[in-house]
């Protein structure tokens, strides 16, 4: 998943991508990049930032989500406003990524769920006004896992089919380096929730920590797309259904060798149930004459 900010002011790519032309045209550019599907969004949900109104987030999103998907992009609108959720989706959005799971606007899993779409619910503990607030954990993964269940069950009581909904960590948000960390070294509980997974780690803060070490200065968010590309490869072992990145070139070549390490570990796998039941390889169509492998 490639990111396109219509934003002035996101912590990653704030600016760039302002103008509506030059956002379609990076959004074509990611998916020449090898995106699957480009999130565009019109609000920066950074820390401290200021909300914007619903009209302006209507103006900046509306004619990129357009302008893609007229080109056959698949495109998801990250909002947290119904409002805008619902304007995309008629106007040719697949998808719908609240990071607020449903929490900010009561009126956004109905409209999710008459339009039938897929629903990104995102593990969201407010808004982040003054700071990295309620960011307080006994047991990170454990409270994320379960706050994200109870949104799941809120989700589906609101209408949204479970086969529509994909879950999300919300890393950085109300978090830690240390609690990022932990929920990546974990996907595997989030993985239990039994949805999609998706892992938005790109240039995030925690990365800026790793990078920089004990007491150094962390890099600017635009450096850290090798790190971020490291983290696609690690969630995609682990089972991810989609990562969202904003530069998409290193991260879709990193999915594609942990995707061929997982293939090669299964051929492996195969090869060895092979040798105790007595049938081959090519009988189980490990290299099957019919080329699909
Ligand atoms: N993070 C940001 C924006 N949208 N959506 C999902 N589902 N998960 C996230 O972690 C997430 C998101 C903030 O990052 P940006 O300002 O670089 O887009």
């Amino acid at each position: 998943m490639g990111v396109v900010n219509v934003t002035p002011d996101s912590f990653s790519d704030g600016g760039r991508w302002f103008d509506t032309t030059v956002a379609v045209k990076h959004g074509l550019d990611l998916v020449a990049e090898g995106a699957d599907l480009v999130d565009v969004g019109g609000e920066s949900t950074r820390p401290g930032a200021t909300r914007v109104d619903e009209a302006e987030e209507l103006r900046r999103v509306i004619p990129v989500v357009r302008g893609l998907a007229s080109e056959g992009v698949v495109v998801s609108v990250d909002t947290m406003r119904a409002s805008v959720a619902e304007q995309a989706l008629a106007s040719g959005a697949a998808l719908v990524n609240d990071v607020s799971g449903g929490l900010a606007d009561p009126a956004m899993i109905p409209v999710v769920a008459a339009a039938d779409a897929p629903f990104v619910v995102m593990h969201w503990r407010g808004f982040l006004q003054g700071g990295n607030v309620k960011g307080v954990y006994e047991d990170v993964v454990g409270e994320v896992v379960d706050e994200l269940h109870a949104r799941v069950e809120a989700v589906l009581a609101g209408g949204i089919a479970p086969e529509r909904i994909v879950v999300d960590p919300g890393l950085g948000f109300s978090k830690e380096a240390e609690h990022d960390l932990a929920l990546l070294a974990h996907l595997d509980r989030l993985h239990a929730l039994g949805h999609p997974l998706l892992v938005a780690a790109s240039r995030k803060r925690f990365l800026g920590r790793v990078l920089a070490g004990p007491g150094g200065a962390p890099p600017p968010a635009r450096e850290r797309d090798a790190a971020t590309a490291a983290v696609s490869a690690l969630a995609a072992h682990a089972g991810a259904w989609a990562v969202r990145v904003h530069e998409v070139r290193a991260t879709a070549d990193a999915v594609r060798v942990a995707r061929a390490v997982e293939e090669a570990r299964e051929e492996g796998a195969r090869a060895v149930r092979a040798r105790t039941t007595g049938t081959t390889p090519d009988a189980e169509g490990v290299r099957g004459a019919d080329g699909d492998r």
